[in-house]
């Protein structure tokens, strides 16, 4: 699992070179955002059930078909899955979010994941739903907190949706 400053020591040292101007100016940015990725990672973990919920009210909200019958998230069962879910993207994104890279979401979220979804009927499209609408609540929240947060916010929250989205979608 790699951080941006490891990442980035690991590519210079396959080439055996010093750390260059590109290479320090990414780790100023870096470094510069680091105690709004950390206040900004503080909202979430204060907040995190209510995030859930709330994403997955509004999910339900928007398509409602998900929990009637048939749908992937209808009995409690599914739909608290449905929910843990959530809570995973959720607590993998402030991860992310700290380390400044998508590796640990490579790692521990999205390998296989597609096809597990796909074998259990699990619709991809409102999943990815699911996790614009939770980056849509927590810049609500962060801002609120009066945390500046930058586009680091997005990040892990777009990483997720993209890689999820991508393919045969
Ligand atoms: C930390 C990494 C990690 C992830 C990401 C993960 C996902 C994950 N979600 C699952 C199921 C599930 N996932 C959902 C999710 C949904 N259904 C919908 O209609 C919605 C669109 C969506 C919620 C947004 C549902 C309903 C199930 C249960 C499906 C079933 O058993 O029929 C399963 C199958 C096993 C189980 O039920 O626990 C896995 C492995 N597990 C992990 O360890």
């Amino acid at each position: 699992m790699r951080d941006a400053v490891t990442s980035l020591i690991e590519n210079y040292d396959i080439k055996g070179r010093y750390l260059d101007r590109d290479a320090l100016d990414s780790l100023r940015s870096y470094f510069d955002s680091g105690m709004a990725r950390v206040q900004a990672a503080a909202v979430i973990n204060a907040n995190a059930a209510g995030i859930v919920k709330q994403a997955g009210l509004r999910l339900f909200d928007e398509l409602p078909e998900l929990i009637r019958p048939g749908g992937n998230a209808y009995t409690t069962r599914r739909y608290a899955a449905c929910l843990r879910d959530m809570d995973y993207y959720l607590r993998y994104a402030t991860y992310a979010l700290v380390a400044g890279n998508t590796d640990v979401l490579d790692e521990r979220v999205l390998q296989g994941l597609r096809e597990t979804y796909n074998s259990l009927s699990v619709p991809i499209g409102p999943t990815v739903r699911g996790i614009q609408i939770m980056k849509e609540i927590v810049k609500e929240q962060v801002a609120a907190a009066g945390v500046d947060a930058g586009n680091f916010l997005d990040t892990p929250f777009d990483y997720m949706c993209r890689e999820l989205g991508e393919k045969n979608l």
